[in-house]
């Protein structure tokens, strides 16, 4: 699905603003509130989430549906074009009407979905509906626990607590835009590339949809920074050479752009349709025990983030994400991982352009259905309990369908965490795996991370992966405040993975502590930012010596909102910004670190 972005041949409109909403109590739909203007309805911004912007715990804590309405006005002349529109992301379900009329559903948080709307739309006012669930459940990604119970005084309590360490915001999360293309249209555009000497090959592949597809001529160019055609084309496929390339990479982001345009069989005229991609020249690849970038070993420093912000919650604010990427630059970090779904294509777009490192990571977090559980708990079987895998295997299409063409993203993260020192794991994520290496045009190395249960003793997938990634824990969750013991645990377990899976290259996914900022300690201790910078401190030796390891992500960027909890202070503090994005002493000892770690070793 491409972005939506003006051209010659397309016009953009932006929905995003003050829409109406209603927290639906649960009769909404038996009564076909989508039937007639919403009542008792209060403003609700778009993008958000809803959860925090009123005062009461009740809209915070909502489990269910919620209704967003808006009036949608139609210009006459749009409807001779073909009219799509178009969602950023809706958390978790939603289903949307037209005029009262069904016009498209989604399940899943954080992916765009889309729909024509010529059929239903008339000139001047029309009425957008749209009806929101935020239920997560066994079946779901992210996996949460529903439960609903009768309390002593007869009334019910629904809760959906999630199974994962961030806060279950919903809402229309991300942009909401309503966009032309001519009848006969550019649907989708497949980049790939590779280094031959100093020239770079592209390969590329276009789809073209709508009325009269076979008989148009496609015709494409490539465009360098400046706007010059480096190479030119036709044919829906087809490969072209770039002279004396500039690769994309870290400290050099350089794109080019792929125009696209669709011309009448004879090639007359004007073009009925164009578009414009950006993209990279660069390869990826695993070998050797490296992770090799433009065919040079990478190291991978920065952070496991989150999208998460106070005031908007979950929804996209684009100032958030510049001030993130450049405190990332400022810390001296080349990457990040998109912990724990697919982050907004708005800040994709931004990574391509400031030369930061993605991992892609699909919203598979909470499978795992004992962690967190004391020991001696009854067992559960995780596999057995949960219904993810429909789920999972869309989640993974979607993504790879929207993020295949971007730059920065070099490898694909298909869980967070799950359970897979289980029975049940192997048969589970062998055809997902499978199913990735097939769907990505770019062949990129994939990857899970794993949890603490998940040793060289007891994991059953680490070799079905092209990386191990690692969140560890030592000297927070075991042997809090000790950090020499955690030194000795992670050097032990780093020696038996590179004993079990000898060549594999080891990332540090996760690691990191808890630090209030404005609390001191000194001996460090728990919760101090001196216990936070130690801890890192203490990792950075361990991880310095071992050959197998080729990349640190620290847990996390910047403090963020979860459920509330005994282990939670108003959110998790393992942040090495504030939620507000000012820097703890943590951020100090990284960047002095980083900065004097190349990019390529
Ligand atoms: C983890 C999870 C992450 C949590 C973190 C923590 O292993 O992947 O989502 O936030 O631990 O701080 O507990």
């Amino acid at each position: 699905m491409l972005y939506p972005i003006m051209t010659d041949t397309r016009e953009v409109f932006d929905l995003n603003g003050i829409w109406q909403f209603r927290l639906d109590p649960g009769q909404g739909l038996a009564e076909r509130w989508y039937e007639r203007p919403l009542r008792e309805s209060v403003p609700m911004p778009v993008p958000a989430s809803f959860n925090e912007l009123g005062a009461a715990a009740a809209d915070r804590d909502h489990v269910g549906r919620v209704w967003y309405e808006r009036e949608l006005l139609i210009p006459r002349r749009l409807l001779e074009r073909r009219l799509v529109l178009r969602f950023g992301a809706v958390a978790h379900a939603a289903q949307v009407y037209l005029n009262g009329q069904p016009l498209v559903a989604h399940r899943g948080g954080f992916t765009p979905f889309e729909a024509e709307i010529n059929a239903l739309a008339q000139p001047g006012k029309n009425r957008l509906t749209v009806l929101v669930d935020n239920t997560l459940d066994y079946s779901t990604l992210p996996v949460a626990h529903y439960r609903e119970e009768q309390l002593p005084d007869g009334s019910r309590l629904v809760t959906d607590i999630p199974n994962f360490d961030f806060f279950n915001y919903a809402g229309i999360h991300r942009p909401v835009r309503l966009y032309t293309t001519p009848a006969t249209y550019i649907r989708d555009i497949v980049l790939t590339s590779a280094l031959d000497g100093a020239d770079g090959l592209v390969s590329y592949r276009v789809v073209v949809d709508g009325v009269g597809r076979e008989a148009v001529a496609v015709r494409l160019r490539l465009l360098d920074a400046e706007g010059r055609t480096v190479a030119s084309g036709q044919g829906t496929e087809g490969q072209l050479r770039i002279k004396d390339v500039q690769p994309w990479e870290p400290g050099q982001p350089y794109l080019y752009t792929c125009l696209v345009e669709l011309w009448d069989g004879d090639g007359s005229g004007e073009p009925l349709d164009s578009y414009e991609e950006p993209f990279g020249v660069r390869t990826v690849a695993v070998e050797d025990g490296q992770f090799l970038l433009n065919g040079k070993p990478f190291y991978f420093k920065g952070c496991g983030k989150h999208e998460d912000f106070p005031i908007h919650g979950r929804g996209l604010d684009e100032a958030v994400c510049v001030k993130d990427l450049n405190l990332l630059r400022w810390l001296g970090a080349n990457s990040f991982r998109t912990s724990h779904y697919p982050y907004a294509e708005e800040l994709m777009r931004l990574a391509d352009r400031l030369g930061l490192v993605v991992i892609d990571e699909v919203p598979a977090v909470g499978l795992h259905l004992n962690l967190g559980s004391g020991p001696g708990s009854a067992r559960r079987q995780t596999w057995r309990e949960l219904t993810t895998a429909a789920q999972h295997e869309q989640a993974l299409r979607e993504l790879i369908a929207r993020d295949k063409n971007h730059a920065c993203v070099v490898m694909w993260s298909v869980a967070n965490e799950p359970a897979t020192e289980e029975e049940g794991a192997r048969a589970y994520f062998e055809p997902l795996l499978r199913l990735a290496r097939q769907l990505d045009p770019q062949c990129r190395p994939l990857t899970i991370t794993l949890q603490m249960w998940a040793t060289p003793a007891s994991d059953t997938v680490a070799d079905l992966l092209d990386v191990i990634a690692l969140n560890r824990y030592y000297g927070w969750y075991v042997h809090g405040g000790r950090l020499e013991a955690a030194r000795a645990l992670l050097q032990a377990e780093l020696r038996e993975w590179m004993k079990r899976l000898p060549g594999k290259p080891i990332l540090l996914s996760e690691y990191g502590a808890d630090a209030l900022a404005g609390m001191h300690d000194e001996p460090p201790t728990m919760f101090s930012e001196e216990y936070q910078a130690a801890l890192l401190q203490t990792y950075h030796e361990v991880l310095d010596a071992c050959p197998a390891v080729i990349g640190e992500h620290v847990w996390n960027f910047a403090d963020f909102q979860t459920e509330q909890g005994i282990t939670r202070v108003q959110g998790n503090r393992k942040g090495i910004f504030t939620r507000d994005r000012r820097p703890k002493l943590a951020a100090h000892t990284l960047r002095a670190r980083w900065r004097a770690i190349p990019d390529f070793g």
